[in-house]
């Protein structure tokens, strides 16, 4: 079944995508109505068009918008940018949006063999509805029923709920504070022949999955030299990588570290960004950024379902993004990495405070979250949902974010995002009197 309905293969230099792609995901093909529109804007415009489905937005009840920045400047819709905000527009997101996100990718990660333009290969970008919809409509992509997954657990539950549905078979590589161990990932790679012929029972991994900047629930940041080496493993085991960063804007440090993209040689690294801790999470915008056969998959996916995400969203990031250029865009970003640097700090001396003889933790590079281990206390999820309420103290259980949820977890997730700093010290001291009354 694998590969079925790809008559032409999609290449990317050596690379062979029909044999990741799963048979629901080769099978998908362009919308012969979308193929009509975009003939219809190659045309002169004498061209009397009866063929497009969009509304008349001369019917819909906006006029016009105006949003105030922070800083001053206003993001405004006229009447014509608005007509085009409420309208239907293309899968892959705005051009203009997308644009602006290649130029950025360029400068970020200056993917080394491949690029966005069609000398020097392929690489493509699309827009979708947060990176939690890239990432679910990849895994749909990849993988198939009875797959083996490599990804380092615990990881964020909503990797979890797009993936275990699709029937695989998780395999977890042990990571530490730095994040997965790539001598682990190598032993258990071993199983599996890297020139092809595999195990009938058990195939061999297609795709690795991993958050490499500020982990969710870990916090853990991948270092360069683990990075390199895991992607050495990718090419001899021929995987592919998908590499989850959204917390990559929230590194506490500069220079940010390197991503897997800007290893990628091959083709193999399909990344997904996310404004969502830097510009807004409500308004649903991430990005997938990967080999253009790849992407160009998603782009079905997205058409056969939401078709796009939102115009008015795209437009009032698109206009934010081009009014502040590149350096208005990493000038915002510094402001947000000090807020949320200073509010790791604070958590860091709370817990210093507060849970030095009770429980241990490292100290997080980036990101949002503090992943802490309660000593002495075998399993988190009923002290936390039951007892820690009537102390009225939340956090997440660690349990939710480990492949087999039920098996006993000692760990807990707190977020250092939205509490003030003395929130954050009460909060750790109720946690601290509840670790000593059950212990
Ligand atoms: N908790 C996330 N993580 C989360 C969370 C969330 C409501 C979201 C990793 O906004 P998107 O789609 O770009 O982000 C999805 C995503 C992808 N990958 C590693 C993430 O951490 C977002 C939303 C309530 C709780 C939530 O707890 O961790």
């Amino acid at each position: 079944m694998e590969g079925q309905g790809l008559e032409q293969a999609p290449q990317l230099g050596n690379m062979n995508y029909s044999r990741f792609l799963t048979a629901v995901s080769a099978a998908r093909k362009p919308s012969p109505i979308r193929l009509l529109t975009e003939l219809q804007q190659l045309s002169p415009p004498t061209l009397i068009s009866l063929a497009g489905g969009a509304p008349n937005p001369n019917t819909f009840p906006f006029l016009s918008a105006s949003i105030k920045m922070k800083t001053g400047e206003t993001v405004a819709f006229d009447e014509t940018m608005m007509k085009r905000a409420l309208q239907y527009s293309g899968s892959a997101g705005i051009p203009e949006l997308v644009s602006w996100m290649k130029e950025l990718q360029k400068r970020l990660h200056e993917p080394p063999t491949i690029n966005f333009t069609p000398e020097r290969g392929q690489l493509e970008m699309c827009v979708t509805t947060g990176s939690q919809e890239g990432l679910c409509k990849v895994f749909e992509m990849l993988v198939n029923p009875g797959d083996n997954v490599l990804l380092d657990a615990p990881t964020y539950s909503g990797t979890l709920a797009a993936l275990q549905p699709l029937g695989c078979n998780i395999v977890n590589v042990p990571s530490d504070q730095h994040g997965m161990l790539p001598d682990a990932l190598k032993d258990i790679l071993a199983q599996w022949d890297p020139a092809g012929a595999h195990k009938p029972d058990s195939p061999r991994p297609k795709v690795l999955y991993t958050i490499p900047n500020g982990g969710n629930p870990t916090g853990a940041s991948m270092t360069l030299e683990r990075k390199q080496k895991v992607y050495e493993l990718a090419r001899k085991y021929d995987f592919l990588i998908i590499e989850d960063d959204p917390y990559y804007f929230l590194q506490f440090q500069k220079p940010w570290a390197p991503t897997f993209l800007s290893l990628d040689v091959d083709g193999r690294v399909i990344r997904t960004d996310s404004f969502s801790k830097i510009l807004s999470s409500g308004l649903r915008i991430g990005f997938v950024t990967g080999p253009k056969p790849l992407v160009d998959r998603v782009v079905l996916h997205i058409q056969a379902s939401t078709m796009h995400t939102s115009t008015f969203t795209q437009l009032m990031v698109s206009q934010l993004l081009h009014a502040w250029g590149q350096e208005g865009f990493l000038k915002h970003i510094d402001g947000v990495v000090e807020f949320y640097k200073a509010q790791r700090n604070a958590m860091l001396s709370s817990a210093d405070k507060w849970l030095k003889d009770v429980a241990d933790w490292h100290a997080p590079a980036a990101g949002m979250f503090l992943w802490i281990k309660l000593k002495g206390i075998k399993d988190t999820q009923q002290l936390i949902m039951e007892k820690a309420l009537e102390k009225e103290v939340l956090l997440v259980p660690g349990g939710v974010f480990n492949i087999h949820s039920s098996e006993p977890c000692p760990y807990v997730r707190a977020a250092f995002s939205l509490s003030s700093p003395q929130q954050i010290d009460e909060a750790f001291k109720r946690l601290s009197a509840l670790i000593k009354e059950a212990l």
